[in-house]
């Protein structure tokens, strides 16, 4: 069945939290952020501010009624600055007018005296002074310098990625509503409604019982509202809670881009050691994160990132580092992928490395090291049903890659020869993914649902799901509808409500569906469990006896007995409950840090991508011409939704490493914070000839129905069109820096990098 929001998304009818009507007597809030990187505050006056007409009050950090802290993991942010600042975009007041208009005008008359002092904004910087955010942390497998002092090649260099702008349609936005006895409801958008529930009662000075956060749906989030929608929820939540009315916190476009946090951006040094032949012996890595003026999750992203380190590859000597690293930009956050994009990108610089010193081409590289069932990940985890080269070897054949890759390699060799260097130059580049599923934080793998069944046989599901456009909802619609044997027209999702399904995780690490679509079954399957006992009774059987298919019960070996709706209506009758809660958590988890060995992931997720792109050698400028992908999916609850998410996340991936640049001038300042100075790519730039096939014969018992995870991993197979465009530009020097804008291309370009 087709997921019937997308009909209302087309047709503009679906409505988010701002579209809602708000009362006249309610607030705006709109926040005055900090100009400068770095400084301790002088002196704020909002004087001026406070006499606009329409202006209600102003809140600074000593009018927080509880707690001015809104660290997650670790405790180091403050909502509102205090007497110093960190970064631009930092909050350090906030306006609550009756109307944005008269909010944002006093804004601008709120004038502050800062003592400013010189930002540190590069993480090697930091790390050389010793700004950590958390003590670095290093996984270690076999020994590394003892198989690189062996190793026929060792290659090193630098690699280099940058921010990423998460770019949701709709943008932060909470509103409060005061209920009774000084109890606040928050209509949020936020893919954590308990993370914003805990932030704001501590902020507020109430107990959790006292906040309500109701989700209905999200115009995309990527990471960027997995904690950081609490910092708006929490200004809206003040403002309700001091004037009793209702207060709207939305972020304008620009004040989204230029005060919420990114990906994070990373430098890192490789070395990689190989033998004769082109195995992989041993692979040593820094990295230094760019996590910006406060931890947020940059130290949980760090750990992704070492779990990735050796991307999809068997190495059997890992060394590798990594350190949070704290600067005076926005504090950086979730993205798609969470640090493993990060990790895969240095890896495959360090094979395009060892593919130029050694003279191996890249491709038998990759093949030939493939992570294999039974290989082990630094981490301690052996590789479980891998599917790497049965995705790789399916990508070969099933687009003819061997025919495709020789003809751009004639077309290349023919101009060396010739000496004439062509103005348009192809290349080509292949990008195997695995990536783990499960929240490395271990406690996060676990998830409930609420399963009410009325007595007209319509079902209403809530969880702890966020639907953010990825299709979660419909997915667990499809589940629950299976697991009761009814149509999936008759269940409806709820919206997420944390006095209906408390204690939620965030819906990220790709896991909404595995999680929340096995607690709904699991729900489901105490009702029937009811029902067919029920009437086992009635005819003195047992319950196995019975099976609901198509809306209808039936008895082993005999004629349909009742429809659905009657047979619900009869148990209610019989005063048998008809709704359920249940609570799935992920089994077989664990990780020992003070080794830091475990099995952290239920399962990898599998693919491979093959890239085309043209470059422009004289403009620099260049385009993505084919994006071939065999991934693996288990047995995919809704293949429509699944090719959505394998198609966005990659076209978003393309984009990280080639178009969108995040640039800060040298005092800190965001430079690329609006939609004019900071773009994506759209589906005609992401390639037109897009195929993506799914692999067959695999069934994933580790998650629900033989499924898998689709969100994070598509992300990463962008990191191929990056080296198709860097073969495509003729480049032999190494260079592994992204984005690979046309701009940054154009430059090198000129430079005689070209053969
Ligand atoms: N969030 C989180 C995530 O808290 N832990 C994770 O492991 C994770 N992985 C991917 C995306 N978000
Ligand atoms: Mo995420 S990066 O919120 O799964």
């Amino acid at each position: 069945m087709i997921n019937p929001d997308t009909t209302y998304h087309v047709m503009g009818l679906t409505r988010y939290v701002d579209d809602r009507d708000f009362p006249a007597r309610g607030l705006h809030c709109v926040v005055f952020f900090s100009p400068l990187a770095k400084g301790k505050i002088r002196d704020l006056d909002t004087s001026a501010a406070r006499n606009v007409p329409g202006v209600a009050f102003i809140l600074t950090a000593k009018d927080i009624p509880g707690e001015n802290q809104i660290g997650g993991i670790i405790q180091d942010e403050v909502l509102l600055a205090e007497d110093k600042v960190n970064f631009v975009g930092m909050p350090v007041a906030a306006v609550y007018a009756w109307t944005e208009e008269a909010a944002r005008q006093a804004v601008g008359r709120i004038k502050i005296d800062i003592a400013e002092e010189i930002p540190i904004l590069d993480p090697r910087e930091a790390y050389n002074r010793n700004e950590l955010i958390a003590p670095v942390r290093t996984f270690t497998l076999g020994d590394a310098e003892e198989a690189i002092a062996s190793a026929a090649y060792v290659v090193k260099g630098q690699a280099e990625s940058g921010a990423q702008e998460h770019f949701y349609l709709e943008g932060q936005v909470t509103v409060a509503t005061p209920s009774e006895e000084g109890n606040l409801h928050l209509s949020s958008g936020t893919q954590a409604p308990t993370s914003v529930q805990r932030c704001v009662a501590k902020v507020c000075g109430l107990a959790m019982n006292r906040v309500e956060v109701d989700v209905r749906r999200l115009g995309g989030a990527f990471g960027g509202k997995e904690v950081q929608a609490n910092t708006w929820a929490c200004f809206a939540a003040l403002g309700a809670q001091k004037a009793g009315v209702p207060c709207r916190m939305v972020l304008r476009r620009s004040d989204d881009m230029s005060a919420t946090g990114k990906r994070h951006p990373y430098s890192s040094d490789f070395t990689l050691a190989l033998d004769g032949q082109g195995k992989f012996l041993a692979f040593k890595v820094m990295y230094y994160q760019n996590a910006g003026a406060a931890a947020d999750l940059s130290t949980s992203v760090l750990e992704r990132t070492l779990f990735h380190a050796t991307a999809s590859y068997y190495v059997p000597n890992v060394h590798a580092t990594a350190a949070a690293c704290r600067t005076n930009i926005t504090p950086n956050t979730a993205f798609r992928g969470f640090g493993g994009p990060q990790a895969m990108f240095v890896f495959e610089a360090a094979i395009r490395e060892a593919s130029r010193i050694s003279g191996i081409c890249a491709e038998t590289l990759q093949r030939k090291n493939l992570i294999k069932t039974g290989d082990c990940f630094a981490y301690g985890m052996k590789a479980e049903n891998a599917q790497a080269q049965r995705c790789w070897d399916r990508a070969y054949a099933h687009y003819d890659l061997q025919k495709r890759m020789r003809a751009i390699d004639d077309a290349q060799k023919k101009e060396t020869c010739s000496g004439q260097v062509a103005r348009y130059g192809r290349g080509y580049a292949l990008m195997p993914v695995c990536f783990g599923i499960s929240f490395t934080t271990i406690f996060l793998n676990q998830a409930r649902a609420h399963v009410h069944v009325y007595t007209d046989g319509s079902v209403g599901v809530s969880t702890g799901a966020v639907e953010m456009g990825q299709g979660v909802n419909h997915k667990i619609r499809e589940l629950v509808a299976d697991s009761l044997g009814i149509a999936p027209g008759r269940v409806k999702l709820e919206s997420t409500n944390t006095t209906r399904v408390s204690n939620t995780s965030p819906t990220a690490a790709s896991s909404g569906s595995d999680l929340n679509g096995a607690a709904a079954r699991m729900a489901c399957e105490m009702i029937k469990e009811r029902l067919f006992k029920f009437k086992a009774d009635e005819y003195q059987c047992a319950s196995k006896d019975f099976s609901i298919r198509q809306g209808r019960l039936y008895r082993e070996g005999n004629a349909c007995e009742v429809c659905w709706a009657d047979l619900v209506n009869q148990a209610y009758c019989s005063r048998v409950q008809l709704s359920a809660e249940a609570h799935y958590a992920t089994p077989d988890l664990y990780f020992d840090k003070s080794v830091e060995k475990g099995r952290p992931f239920a399962y990898h997720t599998y693919g491979t991508a093959y890239f085309e792109a043209e470059v422009d050698r004289l403009l620099g400028t260049y385009s993505i011409k084919k994006a071939y992908v065999v991934h693996d999916l288990g047995r995919s609850i809704n293949p429509l939704i699944d090719l959505g998410q394998v198609e966005g996340g990659m076209v978003q991936g393309i984009g990280w490493l080639t178009m969108e640049e995040m640039r800060y001038d040298e005092t800190g300042r965001p430079l690329t914070a609006t939609a004019g100075t900071y773009k994506i790519p759209d589906i005609s730039f992401a390639s037109l000839d897009m195929k993506v096939q799914f692999l067959e014969d695999v069934y994933n018992d580790k998650a629900v129905k033989g499924s898998k995870a689709v969100g994070e991993p598509p992300f990463m197979y962008g990191i191929g069109a990056f080296f198709a465009i860097k073969m495509a530009a003729g480049y032999e020097k190494p260079f592994y820096f992204a984005p690979i804008t046309p701009e940054r291309l154009f430059g090198e370009l000129r430079e005689g990098l070209v053969v």
